[in-house]
């Protein structure tokens, strides 16, 4: 996309008919010239309606991602200012892990149309298929202790229950500790957070959110426990606009994460946790537990009273959860 198309999307995004003698002295170039580049832009999937002494208005835009247009949305100073799109990758995570090696900064944002080998938590996978989802990947440099990090992922996570709360205050996501977002109990969203660090330092980490924006349905073995956005809402959903919603949002959280404002991103956390006082099975390694939970630490970590009045403490890295129905 070339400058004159970008300053065009920028003059038209809000909707409104703009007329070609506007544009043409906004952006310098003339009436001829602006109307091919309506033209490429509407053979690149962009719905303009032009009219005789209105001028032309931006109807839809295609279903893809694109950087520049995500730009045109963001609010923020540092987050998503660097956006890379792929149409395929193995997994977006280990792409920004490459990036992040090579320097890239605080804020970049690796996206995939599809993944071929989308990560879960502990070797698991996490199903991936194109256009349809936001499978991303966000590189951070935070100034924090390692023993911190985890507060990346409940971050990332009060980002999605806000941005989704903001999208349609109807959806009502709750987060299940420590990584998933769910809606009608089902999930919708995954996270998985990997840290470089050495040396008390965090070089950097990587964030991965997987959301199930557009799909109908799920492949058998996910169709009882996954869901996506369009299933909840029964309408297709703007992946772009959901993107720079979560960018937004999530520039706020990191800000007072960097401030260790711990105590109260935990405090409004909470607030959204569908896990305090149910009564649990925990998976860690060939150990299993069972007990209520009691609390969540300081360290984000969750706190169960076994049966026998023992209380212990779990992260979330290495270990499954299971709620029971009593
Ligand atoms: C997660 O792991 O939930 C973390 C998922 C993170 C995915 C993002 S996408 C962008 C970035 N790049 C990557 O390679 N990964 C990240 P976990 O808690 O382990 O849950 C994995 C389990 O969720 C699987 O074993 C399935 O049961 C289920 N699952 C897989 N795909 C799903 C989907 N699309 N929707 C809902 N559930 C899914």
């Amino acid at each position: 996309m070339n400058e004159i198309d970008l300053k065009l999307l920028e003059l038209l995004h809000n909707g409104d008919f703009v007329s070609g003698e506007k544009i043409s002295e906004e952006i310098g170039v003339s009436r001829t010239t602006i109307w091919k580049h309506i033209n490429k832009l509407k053979q690149q999937g962009y719905q303009i309606e032009s009219a005789t002494n209105k001028g032309y208005r931006l109807v839809k835009i295609p279903d893809r991602i694109v950087p520049e247009e995500v730009y045109l949305g963001l609010k923020t100073d540092y987050i998503g200012r660097e956006i890379k799109v792929f149409s395929s990758l193995g997994s977006t995570n280990e792409r920004a892990k490459e990036l992040a090696r090579k320097d890239f900064p605080t804020g970049t944002v690796v996206i995939a149309e599809e993944q071929t080998a989308g990560k879960g938590r502990l070797g698991r996978s996490w199903f991936s298929p194109p256009g349809t989802g936001l499978w991303f990947s966000l590189i951070v440099r935070p100034d924090i202790p390692p023993n911190k990090a985890p507060f990346l992922t409940i971050i990332a996570s009060l980002t999605l229950v806000k941005a989704l709360s903001e999208l349609n205050p109807e959806l009502k996501p709750l987060i299940k500790w420590p990584n998933d977002i769910l809606i009608d109990d089902r999930k919708v969203c995954g996270i998985l957070s990997e840290l470089n660090a050495d040396l008390g330092m965090i070089n950097f980490a990587v964030i991965g959110i997987g959301i199930n924006v557009n799909q109908d349905y799920f492949p058998e073995e996910l169709s009882a426990k996954a869901t996506s956005l369009k299933i909840a809402l029964n309408t297709r959903i703007d992946r772009t606009g959901l993107l720079q919603g979560i960018l937004n949002f999530f520039e706020g959280y990191y800000q007072k994460l960097l401030e260790g404002r711990f105590k109260e991103i935990l405090k409004e956390w909470k607030g959204y946790l569908n896990i305090l006082g149910e009564s649990v099975t925990i998976y860690s390694g060939s150990e299993t537990y069972q007990g209520r939970v009691i609390d969540i630490s300081s360290l984000g970590e969750l706190v169960i009273k076994d049966n026998s009045g023992k209380v212990w403490s779990f992260w979330a890295g290495d270990v499954t959860l299971r709620k029971e129905e009593n």
